[in-house]
């Protein structure tokens, strides 16, 4: 096996304003929490990632007058959807889910901090060029492959899943590790472009 070979599970905004009762709550949500823990005991490097926003955060509806929650607005980086208030620093719904085994992971990548501007990817903000930081963490650990799963599967999972193909990882999604918000065919939309892409879909039972 040469260091190339080394994969990395990625786990993708297991929030609780991303579970039911959240304030971005995705169906299900909190159904990928045992798919995570199981496949942590699995791989030999385990990133998290933590949606971490300011109070003032940009994507946040209450932030622009008169937006409404799930509308889009244009940024100077592109279309932004306007999110409901959702995972601030510190508070409880910016908290992994209480029973993710936060404990088994060797980093957590924050991200969504700057309040100009949203980042869903893992990897890149929503410009698309500012880097979060986890590509240069996971070469110089000689990654290659990726095991990713979380919240939610379009959008914050797709952006990364297509940003870790591009930088030229290995990608496998554990389907049954992720749930979506499925906005206009968002989940339709996000499945096709990251199969497009080249990203592996299999269930989690098998990896
Ligand atoms: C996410 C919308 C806003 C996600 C994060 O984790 O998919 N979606 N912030
Ligand atoms: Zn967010």
């Amino acid at each position: 096996m040469t260091s190339d070979d080394a994969t990395a599970l990625v786990v993708i905004d297991v929030q609780n304003d991303f579970c039911p009762g959240g304030a971005l709550e995705v169906a299900e949500g909190d159904r990928v929490v045992p798919v995570a823990n199981r496949l942590m005991g699995r791989f030999p490097l385990i990133v998290l990632t933590q949606d971490w926003h300011p109070r003032g955060h940009n994507s946040f509806a209450a932030n622009h007058a008169d937006a409404e929650p799930f509308s889009t607005t244009d940024m100077p980086y592109g279309t932004q959807v306007l999110w409901p208030i959702h995972c601030v620093q510190g508070s409880d719904g910016a908290a992994f889910h209480r029973d993710l085994e936060t404990d088994r992971a060797h980093m957590v990548v924050r991200k969504g901090f700057r309040p100009a501007i949203d980042s869903y990817s893992a990897f890149f903000e929503n410009d698309r060029t500012t880097p979060t930081g986890l590509d240069g963490y996971l070469k110089d650990l000689g990654v290659g492959r990726i095991v990713m799963l979380g919240l939610a599967t379009d959008f914050c999972v797709y952006f990364s899943a297509i940003d870790a193909v591009a930088l030229g990882y290995s990608v496998t999604l554990a389907e049954d590790g992720c749930r979506g918000i499925d906005l206009d065919g968002s989940l339709a939309a996000a499945l096709a472009d990251m199969r497009d892409k080249g990203v592996a879909f299999a269930q989690s039972d098998a990896l």
